[in-house]
C-alpha cells in the first residue's frame, strides 16, 4: 500500500482514505446494478422527495417511503431482490475498512447515491442497521462534494471535508453514530461523470 493511501483522521473513529477508490474500476459494476435496479428519488415519511437519486445492491437495500426508513431484501420498484453486490465493490469496502483499522468487514448492503447539481443530504445518523460495532464505508466518485460531520448531537460546530473522486471515508467506533451530511452539490464537471457525483455507502445492516 502506498503512502498516498495512508488514512487521515477526520474525527476520532473517522478516517479519510484519499484516492483509495478507482472510478474506472467501479463504474461498469455500478452501471450494471443501475440497469437491474434503476435510480429513484425516494419519499420521506413526512412526504418530501429526496434530491439524491438512490438504488442498492446486496442482500438488503435501504429504502424510504411514507412508512419511514428501513432495510428491505426486496426492491419495492420491481418486487425482486436487489442486485447482488458486485465483487469489485465488496472488495473495495473490505480493503478500505481494513486499511482504516477495522478488520473482517462483511458488508451486506451498499446504497448507491447519485448527486446532480443542487442535490444534498441533510444531517443524519446512519441508524437503521442492527450492529453499530461495524463501520460504514463511504466512497466518493466524480464531482467533488463538501461533506460535513457533527457529533452524536445534531447541533454544534461541524467539520467539513471536500471529498474528491476516489476518496473513501470509514467511520466506526465512537464516530459510527455521528451526524453527517453533504452540502448542496455545486455545478461542476468531471471528465468521466460529467456533472454528477456518485457515493457508495456500505453497511453491515442485518
Ligand atoms: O454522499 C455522501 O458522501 C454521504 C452519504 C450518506 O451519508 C448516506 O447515504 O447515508
Ligand atoms: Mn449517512
Amino acid at each position: 500500500m502506498s503512502l498516498f493511501n495512508d488514512p487521515v483522521p477526520i474525527k476520532p473513529g473517522m478516517w479519510l482514505l484519499p484516492g483509495f477508490a478507482s472510478l474506472q474500476q467501479l463504474k461498469p459494476d455500478i452501471d450494471s446494478v443501475i440497469a437491474q435496479a434503476p435510480l429513484r428519488h425516494m419519499q420521506t415519511q413526512r412526504g418530501f422527495t429526496m434530491s439524491v437519486a438512490m438504488t442498492n445492491c446486496g442482500q438488503v437495500g435501504w429504502t424510504s417511503d411514507r412508512r419511514g426508513y428501513r432495510y428491505s431484501p426486496i426492491d419495492p420498484l420491481s418486487g425482486e431482490p436487489w442486485p447482488v453486490m458486485p465483487a469489485s465493490l465488496k472488495k473495495l469496502a473490505k480493503d478500505a475498512a481494513e486499511t482504516a483499522g477495522f478488520g473482517l468487514y462483511e458488508p451486506d448492503a451498499c446504497l448507491i447515491n447519485q448527486y446532480k447539481p443542487g442535490a444534498q443530504m441533510g444531517a443524519h445518523q446512519d441508524r437503521n442497521e442492527r450492529d453499530f460495532s461495524q463501520p460504514i464505508v463511504s466512497v466518493s466518485l466524480g464531482v467533488t462534494a463538501r461533506f460535513f460531520v457533527l457529533s452524536e448531537q445534531k447541533q454544534g460546530t461541524s467539520k467539513s471535508v471536500d471529498l474528491n473522486d476516489g476518496d473513501v471515508i470509514v467511520f466506526g467506533g465512537q464516530a459510527r453514530r455521528y451526524y453527517h451530511g453533504v452540502r448542496k452539490l455545486k455545478a461542476s464537471s468531471h471528465p468521466i461523470t460529467g456533472d454528477t457525483r456518485w457515493n457508495l455507502t456500505f453497511r453491515v445492516a442485518q
